[in-house]
């Protein structure tokens, strides 16, 4: 194995606290951590992190806490090159699920040194429906933080208790920059918060709308969660031997709308996108690389596969995924020019082959309630409103729900926060007779928190949906539908 050890040159001691992170995840400390830790090296500045996780994950604070903050990225490029970088630009770490977590998170928050407030807590963490992007507040944790908002559960609860003690005690608002793979992650993240306040404090709402900003960025880096095999073969493989260890790839992109008038690292020195609008790129990302992995994930294993890597390497896999991206999203990305999606589409595929990651395709598919509409469901939308063919989206689709009957009926968890919900629905449909498909496919169509409500109502699209997913549950290989759909 060939390795190149890039050390940390900082002196932790010397910088301040300058932004909160919340999401204290793999992803989080292979991507932000990594940036900050070169804006650091190369301009110094009081820009540490405060790295908080808020209800899971415990040990990996304390693991941190034990090791100073310092910990390793290894950077994959294949099973023969990796490049190991010592990480220091987190300075602290809290665990708000106790509660002296929980009031130095919140002290933190508050005090006048922390400029930026950044965001990993995944889709479901911003309480959103995924379709409308309207707050969730019957949510349990959404009423739990309206009934309790000194000691909130949620991360939007925890922006606005810190706000609202910034607005009294004359502070300036700090910038709250969501790093999720959300359209629009930003306004998102501003609906929300300003709808959790709108329920408490109007005049809150109204300050938070009118004083605090909150920047779109599209993040992109593949980073697995770290496995025991994976410390064990990072130990193998660098002699790395600690558990706060993240294995990741060599590429990683940032694109940051500058919006920050309260200050921000100079990460452009980095290599960050500093730009005036997102949305292309965003947009781009979520439909290629994101809407790829989808379609790995459930078409993949129900094809067999256990990882990205793997499923890559059957040839018809691959040319589905081109075909996906050439066929079905390349026509909804009109501010692109065709080589340049062509390019990105190649590189994609080239970086999906990185077998030294071994992504579970579990890790993908969880979640999928709250992450089909930006990957496939609005460029589906767009496609039938040209009259487009979109075969492989809707093979997607129905592996996608396949995927819910085959979990529901072996009683395995998708890890979806809408799990009862769809059980209960595949359950009562596929109980009454065997030929059900078409009132199972309608039934799942018209949950309107996860689909558009043109879909349920296009009666062509739900009978090869449903004859879709009767193939798929009936044993038909899904590499045979994936090489229909793109010959
Ligand atoms: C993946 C993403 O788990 C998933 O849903 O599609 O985490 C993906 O690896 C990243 O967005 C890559 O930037």
């Amino acid at each position: 194995m060939q390795i190149q050890h890039i050390d940390s040159v900082l002196e932790p001691g010397l910088h301040q606290i300058g932004i909160v992170h919340i999401g204290l995840g793999a992803f989080h400390r292979a991507h932000q951590a990594v940036y900050m830790e070169q804006t650091l090296a190369l301009h110094g500045g009081d820009w540490m992190i405060a790295s908080a996780n808020i209800r899971s994950n415990h040990k990996l604070v304390e693991q941190l806490e034990a090791a100073q903050h310092r910990y390793h990225v290894v950077e994959y490029a294949d099973t023969k090159t990796a490049r190991v970088r010592e990480i220091k630009s987190i300075k602290t770490s809290f665990f708000s699920g106790s509660d002296d977590g929980q009031i130095g998170l919140i002290a933190q928050m508050t005090a006048p040194e922390t400029k930026i407030v950044t965001l990993t807590v995944t889709e479901k963490g911003y309480y959103l429906s995924p379709s409308s992007g309207a707050l969730l507040i019957d949510h349990a944790d959404i009423q739990h933080d309206l009934r309790q908002p000194s000691q909130p559960r949620t991360a939007l609860g925890l922006i606005l208790a810190s706000l609202k003690q910034r607005r009294e005690q004359g502070i300036e608002p700090f910038t709250v920059l969501s790093c999720d793979n959300m359209p629009h992650n930003g306004l998102r993240s501003k609906g929300a918060v300003v709808a959790l306040a709108k329920e408490q404090d109007t005049e809150l709402a109204q300050w938070i709308e009118q004083k605090v900003a909150f920047p779109n960025s599209m993040v992109d880096r593949i980073v697995p969660a770290v496995t025991t095999e994976d410390l064990a073969m990072i130990k193998a493989d660098t002699g790395i031997n600690e558990p706060t260890v993240v294995k990741c790839e060599q590429f990683s992109q940032w694109v940051v709308e500058d919006n920050f008038p309260t200050g921000r690292p100079r990460w452009e020195s980095a290599g960050v996108q500093m730009v005036a609008d997102v949305s292309h790129y965003e947009m781009m990302k979520l439909r290629m690389l994101n809407g790829s992995h989808s379609l790995l994930a459930y078409l993949g294993s129900l094809a067999g596969y256990q990882t990205v890597a793997e499923a890559m390497k059957e040839a018809d896999i691959r040319t589905f995924l081109e075909y996906y991206m050439l066929q079905e999203v390349v026509p909804t990305l009109a501010n692109f020019r065709y080589e340049a999606l062509a390019t990105y589409c190649q590189q994609l595929l080239v970086r999906f082959e990185n077998d030294s990651l071994q992504h579970q395709l579990k890790q993908i598919a969880m979640d999928g309630s709250q992450k089909l509409p930006q990957r496939w469901l609005s460029g589906l939308t767009e496609l039938q409103a040209q009259s487009l063919p979109a075969s492989a989206i809707e093979l997607g689709i129905a592996s996608w729900m396949t995927f819910l009957c085959r979990a529901q009926h072996n009683q395995h968890s998708i890890n979806d926060p809408l799990e009862n919900e769809l059980f209960d629905l595949v359950r009562r449909y596929r109980d009454v007779s065997t030929d059900s498909s078409i009132e199972l496919v309608t039934a799942l169509l018209q949950r309107n928190d996860i689909f558009p409500a043109s879909l349920c109502s296009n009666q062509a699209f739900i009978k090869r949906l449903s004859v879709l997913v009767e193939a798929l549950l009936s044993g038909v290989e899904a590499q045979n539908l994936m090489r229909a759909s793109f010959s």
